[in-house]
């Protein structure tokens, strides 16, 4: 029997000692030691032996038992170790690989252009207020000197939702709501981009556009300011070097009227595709407010003077980034939007 054991001993050390997984070794286990296991088997034999035998083979198991309990602990360890070593090895991530690039979302280039002009002129002490995108006749014509059946309503070939409600041609009409809201009639300094509507539609017109529009209310403004304004406006917007001109022309809520010609930005006015030759393009619809609009609103033209612009902001986004259909910004096409996000990187 001290053979048996011996030999036990000897085979299972050396499969412990080859065992290349834990799950192997728990096998092992179960075959040298667990209950139908070949020493437990030994242990139970031990009846057929004569009394004097008995403790010492049981000293023997025992002894083989306890030794190979350890042996296996420190072989489940080290096999532990190494499979936790093998598992990082697969499992690392190398940190300093680049990531896949996630898609954010980009400002459009409309509100880029709005959000530059807003900042500007709130630095300067504006307001930026609103109004509504369905107006009323009163407000969008008649309180801006255009009564009806006036010829230059001609100009704005609008959308009428009733003979009373359209969608606003121009922005505006928000000046005639904002000096009546002045119940003091105190001095006004606003801008107000917003969306317009006309029934027009191709590549340089569309039938929803934007504008902001421009005006100042108080005691002794002249023309000179309108200018001084206007050149800071574009300057900022455009570029340093712009330079503008002024053309009468004839708006019926201002007088005199004029339309702003900036420097063509592309060729610095020398003449290109973009200005048609020209060096110029027309930008702005402006001039000093006309003493009606100002006596309508509630504003004494003999106290008070004003001046106002108005201008296209799809036109101007268009100039500032080079876009050539202005139908492009309403597309939103993504390939054409993520464009702007890496101008302003
Ligand atoms: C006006 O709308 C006047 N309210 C501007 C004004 C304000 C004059 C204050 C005096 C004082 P006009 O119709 O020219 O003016 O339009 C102004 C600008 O809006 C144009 O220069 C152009 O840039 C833009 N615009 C006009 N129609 C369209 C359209 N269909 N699509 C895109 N932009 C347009």
């Amino acid at each position: 029997m001290k053979e048996q054991i011996e030999q036990i001993k000897l085979a299972s050390i050396e499969e412990v000692k080859n065992a290349k997984e834990v799950k192997e070794l728990n096998d092992l286990k179960v075959k040298y030691l667990g209950k139908k296991g070949e020493l437990t088997l030994l242990l139970r034999g031990m009846g057929a032996l004569s009394p004097e035998e008995r403790p010492i083979i049981g000293g023997l198991v025992n002894s083989v038992r306890d030794e190979l309990n350890q042996l296996f602990e420190a072989k489940e360890k080290e096999l532990q170790k190494k499979e936790l070593a093998e598992k990082l090895e697969a499992e690392k991530i190398d940190v300093t690989l680049p990531s896949n690039k996630t898609k954010t979302g980009s400002k459009h280039p409309l509100n880029r252009v709005i959000e530059e002009i807003e900042d500007l002129f709130v630095s300067m002490g504006y307001d930026v207020v609103e109004g509504p995108e369905l107006e009323t006749d009163e407000y969008c014509f008649e309180r801006l000197n255009l009564p009806k059946g006036h010829p230059a309503r001609d100009m704005q070939d609008s959308f009428y939702i009733t003979p009373e409600y359209l969608l606003r041609t121009q922005t505006s009409a928000v000046q005639a709501r904002v000096m009546m809201a002045n119940e003091e009639k105190t001095p006004i300094r606003v801008i107000v981009p917003g969306k317009t509507y006309r029934r027009e539609d191709d590549a340089t017109h569309s039938h929803q556009f934007n504008q902001v529009e421009g005006l100042v209310v108080d005691k002794n403004i002249t023309l000179a300011h309108l200018k001084g304004t206007l050149e800071v406006f574009m300057r900022k917007l455009l570029g340093e070097n712009t330079e503008l001109r002024f053309r009468p022309s004839y708006f019926p809520f201002t007088e005199p009227s004029y339309e702003v010609d900036v420097s063509c930005f592309k060729c610095g006015g020398k003449g290109c595709n973009l200005c048609k030759q020209t060096g110029w393009i027309e930008l702005l619809g402006a001039g000093m407010v006309h003493p009606n609009v100002l006596k309508m609103n509630g504003y004494d033209p003999k106290v008070y003077t004003g001046f106002a612009f108005g201008t296209g902001l799809d036109r101007l986004a268009m100039f500032k980034y080079g876009i050539t259909d202005m139908r492009y910004l309403y597309r939103n096409d993504v390939r054409f939007l993520s464009q702007f996000d890496e101008m302003d990187r």
